[in-house]
Order: structure tokens, then sequence, then C-alpha cells
């Protein structure tokens, strides 16, 4: 069919309205549906692949996997670009980059105060301690902002995703101290895999793609009356540092990774409690 047949078909398609529609999504929805038309006309596409995507998705839809996929296309990536021109454009510049938050995160982490230990210590993994300072943009220590703090286990696993993990366990919101400040002791993560054989590891194999993230931690930084940050770092040093199936490395986000073998320092550095 020719491009014109087919709008003249969706016009016919126009169903009367009941009531009033609501513009914004009628005007999206009547967009996306017009060019899958055109994608099906120019791809020659057959009843049974498009109801073979149709399946997929609703197998997506199952498995929870739809976070995922947006992130593995670049959706997540699209959008925090799209973000950073805005507030290009509105003249707010500097601080940390934001990247992409993932579809991993859980509300409601236990509250610590300045520093806290995130694993439950039911695993051996490397100790990591991490500290930092909260700053505005002009570098003023921001006391009381909310660090939201999650992370996967050495088998790339996330708490709650993950049943076999306690709950929040490595999750954590830390408030910072007087001086801005936070800290924090855990252990180290393991990269992500998408799961194997699922829906976005099907969909990736067939674009040539992994499925594979850097090892990474994920925060949100908030304070009242500042902005919202949603950032992560790597690890340095990971096979996948610059090969993230969700494209959410940044040459900022890469801090150094000071490695200590000796137990004296490990000892000293605290928060030897496990959370309960
Ligand atoms: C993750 O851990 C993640 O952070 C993203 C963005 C996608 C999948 C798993
Ligand atoms: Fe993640």
């Amino acid at each position: 069919m020719e491009k014109a047949a087919i709008d003249t078909l969706l016009k016919e398609m126009q169903a009367p309205s009941r009531g009033a529609p609501t513009p914004r999504v009628k005007a999206i929805v009547d967009r996306i549906v017009r060019d899958l038309f055109y994608v099906i006309e120019e791809f020659d596409v057959q009843p049974s692949e498009f109801w073979t995507a149709v399946n997929y998705l609703t197998e997506a839809g199952r498995n929870d996997e739809y976070g995922l996929i947006a992130a593995g296309l670049g959706f997540e990536r699209f959008l925090d670009v799209r973000l950073d021109e805005a507030e290009a454009k509105a003249g707010l510049t500097g601080g940390t980059p934001r990247t992409i938050e993932g579809p991993l995160y859980v509300a409601g982490a236990p509250l610590v105060k300045g520093e806290g230990r995130l694993d439950d210590g039911s695993e051996e993994g490397e100790i990591l301690v991490m500290h930092g300072q909260v700053r505005d943009v002009d570098g003023t220590p921001v006391a009381g902002a909310h660090v939201e703090v999650w992370h996967a286990n050495t088998r790339g696993n996330y708490s709650f995703f993950d049943k076999g993990q306690s709950a929040f366990n490595l999750r954590r919101t830390i408030e910072t101290d007087a001086e801005g400040r936070y800290r924090f002791r855990t252990i180290m993560p393991s990269g992500y895999a998408v799961p194997p054989e699922g829906s976005t590891d099907t969909l990736l194999k067939q674009l040539g793609r992994h499925g594979h993230r850097p090892a990474h931690i994920h925060f949100f930084v908030s304070a009242p009356g500042y902005r919202k940050l949603t950032t992560q770092i790597n690890i340095d040093g990971d096979p996948y540092l610059h090969d993230d199936f969700a494209f959410a490395t940044r040459d900022d986000l890469i801090p150094p990774v000071e490695r200590n073998a000796d137990p004296a320092a490990i000892a000293a550095a605290g928060l030897n409690e496990p959370f309960a």
C-alpha cells in the first residue's frame, strides 16, 4: 500500500468520539499506530510475524522485563540526554552528571544517619567502603541530604527481585551529616546480566548484542529545595566498563578504587555491624 492509502484507511478508522478524548494521549497513540502501519508496510511484515511480536510483548510483560528492554534499547539514556539538554537551556549546569535509574530501585530502604553498613553479612565479598560529600553546584555542603544507595550482590542480583536475599539487603538511605558527608560499608557488587533466555536476552541476541552491565552502585541524592539527582558510579577495571548494554557509563562517574589487603585497615574502617 502507498502511504497515502494507509493514511486514508486510518482516517476511515477514526472511531466516532465517545465523550472527550484526552488530546495528548490520542495524538501520541495515533502517531505510534500510523508509524507502525508504515513499518509493517515497508518491511512487508507478515501476519505470523505480527502475532509473534504481540506474543513476545505479552511474555515480556509477564516476565516484568519492560524496564530492562527500555534500558537496553537506549530509551533511558535518551530521556537522560533530553533532561541534560533541557537543563542546559535553563542555565542549570555543573554538578555530578546524572545517569539512568534502571528498573531495580525499591522505595522505603532503612534510613541511617551519616554512615552505615549496607550488606546483611550473609555473603563473603570484598569489603567496599565508599564515602563522599553532598555539595550544591557552588560547592557548599548540604547537611541532611538523603543519599539513597542500591546495588547488586556478588552474583549481580538485587534484593527484592532476588527472593533469596533479605529485605533491603544492599539498599539504604543515608542522611548526610552536618558537613554534608556520608559513608558506607558494603560488599563489592558484580556486574549485572539480563536473565538468560528471558525476553530481553532473546531480543538482544537477535540484535547481535549482549546484556551485560559493568559493576555499579546506584544513587538518588535529594534535599529540600534542590533538584533530585539520579546517578550511578561504575567500578573501575570492570571488563564491561565502557560496554554497558544500558549505555549508562559516564567518564566522571568512575571514581578511583583503592584496594587494600590489610585487614587492620578494613577493621579501622569500622561499620562492622551487619544490618539486621
Ligand atoms: C540494572 O542493574 C540496571 O542498573 C539497569 C539500568 C538495567 C538493568 C539492570
Ligand atoms: Fe543496576
